[in-house]
């Protein structure tokens, strides 16, 4: 299988929509920009799942299918091609290592869901993977995604664009925010949280790395690609550590009908530790701190900017 994902969206998709990046001095119409960019994420996801599976009996297939495709905000992957545009990155490259961060993403989704973790029956408006493919598929599907967002990304096509140093650094870097260095870690100091006091800082870094993680993997993807210089991935990295914790916040303050729920489990979530006042003023801090650090860059800057607020004002 040689170069998958630039082959499985059209050349001219890609082009299109890469253009519409906001040319200086015109402003940005971030809705516009989620929404041409997940239409993006949704091709190249939907033809790979459906190109790349010969071999996968059917079930595991769609239930891989359903956990990835239809719903999801894209999130993640759109913040790497934002980067990625923004420090003028290779098109193809960037969308395999989008692709592949939304596939790690929706494997943490579906392992989340599970009864031994947080026994959720709906994911993204619908039943959850292993509620409609039942346990041992939903665990296997999780597994698959995984593993195939990491067949990507080392693809040796891949390598070639990109040159075998990069290429192993990227890998690396994914391997870690998503591992137990990272997403994992965050998953497991939540359960030593159970029936603890937790305190708003021990929050923070609890989602520093069970949300933060790959967000941060995800900007810092788009900018690595880019080549960015080392003072400019610290900025990118420090923009998107505020973004991520600004995103879990935000989460909760959304979620907040789901503390009763927590509480009931015994885990704290930073609304219930701080309460909706304090949580409010943290996103906005956030906020500010996210535009400090790529204030440098002025109107290069502008659709980043504009994530930010995307992602801080989903509470107001
Ligand atoms: C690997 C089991 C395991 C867990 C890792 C990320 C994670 C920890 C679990 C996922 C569940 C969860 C609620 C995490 C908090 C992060 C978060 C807000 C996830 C939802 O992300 P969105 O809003 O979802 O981007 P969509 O559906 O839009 O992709």
């Amino acid at each position: 299988m040689g170069y998958h994902l630039t082959t499985a969206v059209s050349k001219k998709k890609i082009n299109n929509v890469w253009h519409q990046t906001n040319a200086a001095g015109t402003a940005v119409d971030i809705r516009r920009y989620f929404r041409e960019r997940k239409s993006l994420m949704d091709t190249a996801l939907n033809q790979y799942l459906k190109s790349n599976s010969p071999k996968i009996t059917p079930l595991l297939h769609q239930a891989m299918c359903y956990s990835v495709l239809d719903a999801g905000k894209r999130f993640r992957p759109i913040l790497t091609l934002a980067v990625g545009e923004m420090f003028g990155a290779k098109r193809a490259p960037v969308l395999s290592f989008a692709c592949a961060i939304e596939l790690i993403h929706c494997y943490s989704l579906i392992h989340d869901d599970l009864p031994s973790l947080d026994n959720d029956d709906f994911r993204r408006g619908k039943l959850s993977c292993h509620k409609r493919f039942g346990e041992a598929i939903a665990l296997l599907a999780g597994d698959a995604l995984l593993t195939e967002a990491f067949f990507i990304v080392s693809d040796p096509a891949l390598a070639r664009v990109l040159g075998d140093s990069l290429s192993a650094k990227l890998i690396r870097e994914i391997s870690e925010s998503a591992g137990m260095r990272g997403m994992i870690n965050g998953q497991s100091r939540e359960f030593e949280l159970e029936n603890c006091k937790v305190t708003a800082d021990i929050l923070e870094d609890l989602d520093r790395l069970k949300t933060g993680a790959l967000i941060t993997t995800a900007a810092r993807v788009g900018a690595m690609i880019g080549g960015a210089m080392h003072k400019d991935l610290d900025r990118i990295t420090r923009y998107a550590q505020s973004l991520g914790l600004a995103f879990q916040i935000t989460d909760d303050i959304l979620d907040e009908h789901e503390i009763s729920k927590d509480d009931h489990k015994g885990i704290a979530n930073y609304l219930s530790v701080a309460g909706k006042a304090k949580a409010n003023e943290r996103v906005q801090s956030l906020f500010l701190q996210c535009l400090k650090e790529i204030e440098p860059y002025g109107k290069a800057a502008e659709t980043l900017r504009e994530i930010a607020r995307y992602v801080t004002d989903r509470t107001l």
